[in-house]
C-alpha cells in the first residue's frame, strides 16, 4: 500500500472515531428543562416483596410462599419474603417515606391471597380488605394517589393446584377478583394495573422455571401462561369498562417490561434481529391489546409456526386466540405501563435445536463492556436506550398514552448511593428529551422502589430502594438514601430547570453536567 493510501485510511479512521465520539456525547448530553405541567411522579413496590405477614390474620398461601419454603427454595441467599420489609405492620413508615419524597402517587400491588385465601370470591378475608383500606386512606390523607397492581406474580396456591396460568379457568377467577377489588376500593382508587410484566411471570415462572411456580417447558408452557394472562387482562378491563367506569371514573392499564434492543452491528440481519427481539419481548403482549389489528405480532406467529412445523408439531406451539378473542382483547386499555431498566445489543444467530422461547427468535444478546454495571447481572446503565425505547413504542402503538411504572438501579444497599442518584438523573433526563424534543405522549414516571425489598430469586442480595431497610433488625427501620434526596429535588422542580440545576449545592455530589448550558431552545 502506498503511503498516500495509508494516510487516507488513517484520516478516515480518525474521522470515524471523531464521529462516533460525537454521537456518544450527543446521546449523553444533559438537557435542562422541565416536564409538562401536571406530569405525575411516583414510586412503586409489590406485595410479596415488601409485606411479610405471610400467614397472618387469614392470608392464604401463594406460589411464592410455597416456593421459598421448599427444601431447595431456589433463592440466592436462602431467604424468604416471610417478613420482608414488614410493610404489613410498617406501612405507615412507607407512607412517611413517600410523603418525604414528595411523590404524587404510590404504585403497590394487592396480595390476592391476603384478600381471597383460596383465590376465589366465595371466601373473603376481611382482614385483607381492612389492611388495604388502611393503606389507601393513609395515602389519601397525605395527598398521595394510590395506583393498584392487581397481579404482581403472587398467585394463590390453590389456583396453582388446578394448573395456575396454564388453566383457562383462571381467566374468569381473575375477573371475579378484579371485580371485588374495584367494588371494595374503586371509590378511592382511580388507577389500576391488571398485570405486572406478564412476560416475566410467563417465561421465568412457566417456561424457565426460575420463578414461582417453577414450571419448566419453555417454548410451550410460557406461551400458554401468557395467552391466559392476556385473556384475563381483557376480562378485567371489560368488567371495569362495563360496570365501574361510569361511577368511579378511573383508568385500567397493564404494565410490560422491556429493555431497549440495539442492533449490535449495522448489518441488516442484526437490525432485523433487534426489531424481532422487541416484538418477542414487548409485542408478544402489547400487540394483542394495543395494535390496530390485535393478535400476536405477525413475525412471532411466523417464526414459531415455522419452527414448530420443523419439529414435527401439527400446529404452532403459539396458541391461537381466534377472531372472537382477538376482538375481545383489542383496545382493552386506558394507558400503557412500561417497566424499563436496561438495554441489550442484539445480533442474529440461528436458534439452537432445543424447543424454547429463546431458540424461537434466532437471535442472541450481549452488552457493551463500556456500559456501567449494577448489582444485578442483567442491569447495565444505558440512559439513551430509554429514550429510544419510548420513541419506538410511540410509533409502534400510534402515539399511545404511556406511564413509566418502574425504573431503577440495584446496588448493595449503601446510604451514599451515588450510582443510583446518577442513574435516576440521567434516565429521567432522557425521558424528558423523549417528551419535550420527540413529542412522546408520556404522563408519569415511577421509581422502583421506595424501599429495599425481597428481590425475587436474588433474595436480599440486590437492593433497589430509595430508602434502606435494616433487614436484621426486627423493627425494620427505614433510612433515607442520598438518591431519595436527588429524586425528591427532581420532583420538586418538575425536572431540571436551569437555575436550580446550576446550583450544585442541590446535588451534594458532582454530576457531570456540561459546562455549556443546553436548554430546550438549542435543540428545537
Ligand atoms: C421487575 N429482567 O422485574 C419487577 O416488576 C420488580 O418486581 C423487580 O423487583 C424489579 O423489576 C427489579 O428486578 C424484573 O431480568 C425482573 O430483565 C427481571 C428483569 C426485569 C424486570
Amino acid at each position: 500500500m502506498s503511503s498516500a493510501e495509508n494516510k487516507k485510511r488513517c484520516m478516515a479512521m480518525v474521522l470515524l472515531m471523531v464521529g462516533l465520539f460525537g454521537l456518544v456525547i450527543a446521546q449523553d448530553q444533559f438537557l435542562y428543562g422541565t416536564f409538562p405541567k401536571g406530569f405525575l411522579w411516583g414510586a412503586a413496590t409489590a406485595s410479596y416483596q415488601i409485606e411479610g405477614g405471610w400467614n397472618e390474620n387469614g392470608k392464604g398461601e401463594n406460589i411464592w410462599d410455597r416456593m421459598v419454603h421448599a427444601y431447595d427454595g431456589g433463592i440466592k441467599d436462602n431467604s424468604t419474603g416471610d417478613v420482608a420489609a414488614d410493610s404489613y405492620h410498617k406501612y405507615m413508615d412507607d407512607v412517611a417515606a413517600l410523603k418525604e419524597t414528595g411523590v404524587n402517587f404510590y404504585r403497590f400491588s394487592l396480595s390476592w391471597s391476603r384478600i381471597l385465601p383460596t383465590g376465589r370470591i366465595d371466601q373473603i378475608n376481611q382482614d385483607g380488605i381492612d389492611y388495604y383500606n388502611k393503606l389507601i386512606n393513609a395515602l389519601l390523607d397525605k395527598n398521595i394517589s394510590p395506583m393498584i397492581t392487581l397481579y404482581h406474580w403472587d398467585l394463590p396456591q390453590p389456583l396453582e393446584d388446578i394448573g395456575g396460568w396454564l388453566n383457562e379457568e383462571v381467566v374468569d377467577i381473575f375477573g371475579a377478583y378484579a371485580n371485588l377489588s374495584y367494588s371494595s376500593f374503586g371509590d378511592r382508587v382511580k388507577s389500576w394495573i391488571t398485570f405486572n410484566e406478564p412476560l416475566v411471570q410467563s417465561h421465568l415462572g412457566y417456561g424457565l422455571g426460575i420463578f414461582a411456580p417453577r414450571v419448566k417447558g419453555s417454548g410451550k408452557t410460557d406461551y400458554i401462561a401468557a395467552h391466559n394472562q392476556i385473556k384475563a387482562h381483557a376480562r378485567a378491563w371489560r368488567i371495569y369498562d362495563a360496570d365501574y367506569r361510569a361511577t368511579q371514573n378511573g383508568e385500567v392499564g397493564i404494565t410490560f417490561n422491556c429493555a431497549w434492543d440495539e442492533p449490535k452491528t449495522q448489518n441488516p440481519e442484526d437490525i432485523e434481529a433487534a426489531e424481532r427481539a422487541l416484538q418477542f419481548e414487548l409485542g408478544w403482549f402489547a400487540h394483542p391489546i394495543f395494535s390496530a389489528n390485535g393478535d400476536y405480532p405477525p413475525i412471532m406467529k411466523e417464526y414459531i409456526a415455522s419452527r414448530s412445523a420443523k419439529e414435527g408439531y401439527n400446529m404452532s406451539r403459539l396458541p391461537e386466540f381466534g377472531q372472537t378473542w382477538v376482538n375481545y382483547i383489542k383496545g382493552t386499555h386506558d394507558f400503557f405501563g412500561l417497566n424499563h431498566y436496561t438495554s441489550r445489543l442484539i445480533y442474529r444467530v440461528k436458534g439452537g435445536n432445543e424447543t424454547s422461547y429463546e431458540n424461537d427468535q434466532d437471535l442472541a444478546s450481549s452488552s457493551d463492556p463500556s456500559w456501567p454495571s449494577s448489582a444485578s447481572s442483567w442491569l447495565k446503565v444505558v440512559p439513551w436506550g430509554f429514550r429510544k425505547l419510548v420513541n419506538w413504542i410511540h410509533k409502534e402503538y400510534n402515539g399511545v398514552r404511556l406511564i413509566v411504572t418502574e425504573n431503577g438501579f440495584s446496588d448493595h444497599g449503601q446510604i451514599k448511593d451515588d450510582d443510583r442518584a446518577k442513574y435516576y438523573t440521567s434516565y429521567i433526563n432522557e425521558l424528558m428529551k423523549a417528551i419535550n424534543l420527540d413529542g412522546c405522549n408520556i404522563f408519569g414516571y415511577t421509581a422502583w422502589s421506595i424501599i429495599d425489598n425481597f428481590e425475587w430469586s436474588s433474595g436480599y442480595t440486590e437492593k433497589f430502594g430509595l430508602y434502606s431497610i435494616n433487614f436484621t433488625d426486627p423493627r425494620r427501620p427505614r433510612s433515607r438514601k442520598f438518591s431519595a434526596e436527588v429524586y425528591s429535588n427532581i420532583i420538586a422542580n418538575n425536572g431540571f430547570p436551569a437555575s436550580s440545576t446550576n446550583n450544585m449545592t442541590m446535588y451534594p455530589f458532582k454530576i457531570q453536567f456540561p459546562s455549556k448550558q443546553h436548554n430546550l431552545h438549542d435543540h428545537l
